[in-house]
C-alpha cells in the first residue's frame, strides 16, 4: 500500500448541493464514511452519501491518459505524451480557425478553485470566449430571476436550518425526499404545500399537493398571486417599504384568476386559494423552487412569478421567512460565481462590464482589452460544435453531456464532428468514451479545495488518500497544458490554497465577495457564508452573511423588484401524434448522468435501468403493460424504458429519469427549446407518444 495522507478527515459528500458533512476514515485499506456533526445534515446521509467511498477504487477508475489512435482504439500513454498531443492540436486549430475554435465545457461539481482556474485558463491560455457549463442546465433560470428580483443570486439567502422554524413551506417543482433526503429533517415541523405533477415521496408528506400539467407553473404561480391579493393576504406595508413593481405585475396578472388558471393547469381554484391561505396566514413561511419549476422555456418568468408571490406575502428578507431556490450540484452555488459561465468573470461579475474587466484583468496581470467577450450558452455551444464558424475542439471537465444534454443524439453527432474532444474524468463516462484524449483525474477524497453549498456557505473538501499513480488533479493538468500553450507557469497555481487566495482577490468587490474568507478561517471551523468582504487592513474579520436582505435587497435602491410577467404556453404542446406530456427528473439512488452512481453496486441494484412511469388508464390506452419494455417517442427520437404503471401520475403525463445511457436516455426525447433569458433547456416538458416495444420471438 502506498503511504496515505491521513487516517481520518472531516469533509463533505461528493454529490449534491446539500454537501452533507462527513467524517471519512480508513482502516486496513478500507475507506469508511459516517455523518459528521454538521448542521445541514444533522446526523443524516442519503444512500448515495453512505456508499460514496465505493467510487474511489471502482474497477472502471481511469489510471492513465488515453489517446485514440488511427485505428480508433484507445492506447494508454504518459501525461507528457497526452498533453503534448493536446497542446499541438489546440495550437493547430487555433492557428487555422482563431481562438474561438477552441471551447470549454465545465461543471457545477467542480471545486471553487477548479471553476475559477478553468475560467481563467479559457480566457487567457486559450483566449476563447467559448466557455460555458452544465449549471446552465441546472441553476440558470433561478439565478436570472433571483438576480432581477433581489439584485443578487444566492440559492438560499438563509441557512438551511432556518427552515426548521417554518410553519408552512411551499415547494414548487422540488422533490427533496429523493434529491436531498437529509433536508427533510428540517421540514418536519412545517406544513408543506407541494407543487408537482407527480405524487412524489415529497408530495406524500404534503398538507396540500397541487398537481399542475407539466409546463404550466407560470400560470399557476400567477393564479396563486391573484388569489393572495383577492384573499387580502397581500402585505401592502411591506410592498410599499421594500419593493417596487407591484402595480405593473398586478396589471399583467389581473386576468389570471384562479378559475382561469384551473383550466390551464388542472389545479382546482379552491386548492389555489387554500394554498395561499396556508402560506399567507402562517407566521413564518417559505417559498422554495426546484428544477420542476425552473427547467422550462418559461423558467425565468416562472421563478419570477413565484418570487412575486413571495414578495406579495412579504416573505423575503423577513426573519424566519423567505424565498429560495434549492441549488442542485455539489458546487452548484460556487460553480456559478467564479467565471466558468459564458457571460461571467469571477465574483459573479458581468464579462461585458468595463469595470469588472479592468478589476479581473488587474488580478490576472493582463490588458483588459485582451479578455474575450461573452460566448455561447451551454446548449448553443454544444449545438455549434463542428459547424462552420463553430468550435472545432472541446475540453470537458465535470459533465457528461452525451447523457445529460437535451436532444442527446444530436449532441453526440455534434461531438463526433469535432477535430479534437478532450475529456478529463475519473471514470470512462459516456462522453469520455467518445473523446480523442481522456485525462484521468483525482476525486474528492484525494484532493483539497472548497465548495459552496446551497446556503452560500463555503466548505472545505479535504484529502484522505493519495491519488492512484498516473492520476493528476485538474488544477495540475490545467497548469501543465497552459505552459505548453505558452503561458507562464506562475499564472496557474496548482495548489488549491494559492488558487483560493487569488480567487479572493478576483472576487473582491464583486457580487459574490469571498475576499474575507481563507483556508485558516475555514479550518478553524468558522461558518462563513458569502458575501464576506476582507475589509480595510486592521479591521476585525467580517463574520460572513448567513442571512441576506434583512434590511435591504442588493439593488442600489435597496428594494426588491416584482417582475411584470404574464402567462405563456410551454414551447411544445401535446397533440395528435404526440398526445402525452413527458417530464424528466431524478430518483434517489442515481446521480445525474449516472456516470458515478451506476458504478456503485448498491445504488445500481436499487435503480438498475431506465423506466417510464405511467398512469394505469394511460397504459391501457397505449397498450403497454407493467414490467414490459416500451418505446417513448418525441419529435426528436425514441428511447426505450421499462413500464411502471402507477396511479401517482396524471393521466396526461409520463415521467422519465435521466440517469441512464444508450437507448434508455431520457434526453433522446427532450426538447431543445430554451428560455429566452437564461438559455435553460426545457427538460421538464415535451410531447411524446408511448408504444409497446415488440420483443423479438
Ligand atoms: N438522487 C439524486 N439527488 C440529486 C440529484 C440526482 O441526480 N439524484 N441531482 C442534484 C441536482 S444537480 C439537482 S439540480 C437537484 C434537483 O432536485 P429536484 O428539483 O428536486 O429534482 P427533479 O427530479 O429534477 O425535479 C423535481 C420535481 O419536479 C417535478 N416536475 C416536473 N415537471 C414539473 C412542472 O412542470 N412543474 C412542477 N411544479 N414540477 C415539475 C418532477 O415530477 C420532480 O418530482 O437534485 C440534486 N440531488
Ligand atoms: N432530461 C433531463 N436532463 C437533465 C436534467 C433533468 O432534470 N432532466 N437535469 C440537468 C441538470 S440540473 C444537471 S446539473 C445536469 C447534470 O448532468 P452532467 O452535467 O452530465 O453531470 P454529471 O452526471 O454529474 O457528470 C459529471 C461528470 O464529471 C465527472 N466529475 C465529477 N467531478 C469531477 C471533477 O472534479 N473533475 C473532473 N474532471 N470530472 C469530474 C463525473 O465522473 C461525471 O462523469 O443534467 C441536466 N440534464
Ligand atoms: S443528500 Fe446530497 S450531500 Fe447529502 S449524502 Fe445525499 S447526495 Fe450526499
Ligand atoms: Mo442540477
Amino acid at each position: 500500500m502506498p503511504p496515505e495522507t491521513a487516517l481520518a478527515v472531516a469533509t463533505h459528500c461528493p454529490y449534491c448541493a446539500l454537501q452533507c458533512g462527513t467524517e471519512l476514515s480508513r482502516r486496513d485499506g478500507e475507506v469508511a464514511v459516517r455523518p459528521a456533526p454538521f448542521p445541514v445534515n444533522a446526523g443524516g446521509l442519503c444512500q448515495k452519501g453512505w456508499t460514496a467511498p465505493a467510487l474511489l477504487d471502482t474497477p472502471g477508475r481511469l489510471r492513465a491518459p488515453l489517446l485514440r489512435g488511427a485505428d480508433g482504439e484507445f492506447t494508454p500513454v504518459g501525461w507528457d505524451a497526452a498533453l503534448d498531443t493536446v497542446a499541438a492540436r489546440l495550437k493547430h486549430i487555433r492557428r487555422r480557425y482563431g481562438p474561438d475554435a477552441v471551447a470549454v465545457f465545465g461543471g457545477g461539481g467542480l471545486t471553487n478553485e477548479k471553476a475559477y482556474l478553468l475560467g481563467k485558463f479559457a480566457r487567457l491560455a486559450l483566449g476563447t470566449s467559448q466557455i460555458d457549463y452544465n449549471g446552465r442546465f441546472c441553476m440558470s433560470s433561478a439565478a436570472a430571476a433571483g438576480t432581477a428580483a433581489f439584485g443578487l443570486d444566492r440559492g438560499l439567502p438563509f441557512p438551511v436550518t432556518d427552515l426548521a422554524g417554518a410553519n408552512v413551506i411551499l415547494l414548487a417543482g422540488a422533490n427533496p425526499a429523493e434529491t436531498m433526503p437529509p433536508l427533510m429533517r428540517h421540514l418536519n415541523a412545517a406544513r408543506l404545500v407541494v407543487i408537482d405533477p407527480r405524487r412524489t415521496p415529497t408530495a406524500e408528506r404534503a398538507a396540500l399537493h397541487l398537481r399542475p400539467r407539466p409546463g404550466t407553473d407560470l400560470a399557476l404561480a400567477l393564479g396563486l398571486f391573484h388569489a393572495a391579493v383577492d384573499e387580502n393576504l397581500a402585505d401592502h406595508d411591506y410592498l410599499a417599504r421594500r419593493t417596487t413593481g407591484f402595480d405593473a405585475a398586478w396589471r399583467l396578472a389581473a386576468d389570471t384568476w384562479p378559475e382561469r388558471v384551473e383550466r390551464i393547469t388542472g389545479v382546482p381554484a379552491a386548492d389555489q386559494r387554500a394554498a395561499v391561505r396556508l402560506l399567507g396566514e402562517a407566521d413564518r413561511a417559505y417559498v422554495l423552487t426546484g428544477r420542476g419549476a425552473e427547467q422550462h422555456s418559461t423558467g425565468v418568468d416562472t421563478v419570477a412569478a413565484y418570487i412575486n408571490l413571495a414578495l406579495t406575502l412579504g416573505l423575503p428578507g423577513r426573519p424566519g421567512s423567505g424565498y429560495g431556490c434549492l441549488t442542485g450540484q455539489g458546487n452548484g452555488q460556487g460553480g456559478r460565481e467564479h467565471g466558468q459561465k459564458a457571460d461571467q468573470l469571477p465574483g459573479y461579475r458581468a464579462i461585458t462590464d468595463p469595470a469588472a474587466r479592468a478589476h479581473v484583468a488587474g488580478v490576472w496581470g493582463v490588458d483588459p482589452d485582451s479578455l474575450p467577450g461573452p460566448g455561447r450558452s451551454a446548449y448553443e455551444l454544444l449545438d455549434a460544435l463542428g459547424t462552420p464558424g463553430g468550435p472545432r475542439a472541446l475540453l470537458v471537465l465535470g459533465s457528461n453531456p452525451i447523457v445529460s444534454a437535451p436532444h442527446a443524439a444530436h449532441v453526440a453527432r455534434r461531438l463526433a464532428g469535432l477535430e479534437l474532444l478532450v475529456v478529463a474524468d475519473f471514470v470512462a463516462s459516456e462522453t469520455a468514451r467518445h473523446a480523442d484524449v481522456v485525462l484521468p483525474v483525482t476525486q474528492w477524497a484525494e484532493e483539497e479545495g472548497t465548495m459552496t453549498n446551497l446556503e452560500g456557505r463555503v466548505l472545505r473538501r479535504r484529502r484522505l488518500l493519495d491519488p492512484p499513480p498516473g492520476v493528476r488533479g485538474d488544477l495540475t493538468w490545467l497548469r501543465d497544458l497552459a505552459v505548453r500553450l505558452g503561458e507562464p507557469a506562475e499564472r496557474y497555481p496548482a495548489e488549491p490554497r494559492a488558487v483560493f487566495d487569488e480567487l479572493r482577490r478576483a472576487s473582491a468587490g464583486g457580487r459574490a465577495d469571498y475576499s474575507g474568507i481563507d483556508y485558516d478561517r475555514l479550518d478553524a471551523g468558522e461558518a462563513l457564508h458569502w458575501p464576506c468582504p476582507a475589509g480595510p487592513p486592521g479591521a476585525p474579520p467580517h463574520p460572513g452573511t448567513p442571512r441576506m436582505f434583512l434590511d435591504r435587497f442588493a439593488h442600489p435602491d435597496g428594494r426588491a423588484r416584482l417582475a411584470p410577467v404574464e402567462h405563456r404556453e410551454a414551447a411544445e404542446d401535446a397533440d395528435g401524434d404526440y398526445p402525452l406530456y413527458a417530464t424528466t427528473g431524478r430518483v434517489l439512488a442515481q446521480y445525474q448522468s449516472g456516470a458515478q452512481t451506476r458504478r456503485v453496486p448498491e445504488l445500481n441494484d436499487a435503480a438498475p435501468e431506465p423506466f417510464v412511469e405511467i398512469h394505469p388508464d394511460t397504459a391501457d390506452r397505449a397498450g403497454v403493460r407493467d414490467g414490459e419494455l416500451a418505446r417513448v417517442t418525441s419529435a426528436r427520437g425514441t428511447m426505450l424504458a421499462r413500464v411502471r404503471v402507477t396511479a401517482t401520475l396524471r393521466t396526461d403525463t409520463v415521467f422519465l429519469p435521466f440517469h441512464f445511457p444508450g437507448p434508455g436516455r431520457a434526453n433522446l426525447v427532450t426538447s431543445t427549446a430554451l428560455d429566452p433569458v437564461s438559455r435553460m433547456p426545457a427538460f421538464k416538458v415535451c410531447a411524446v407518444r408511448i408504444d409497446p416495444c415488440p420483443v423479438p420471438a
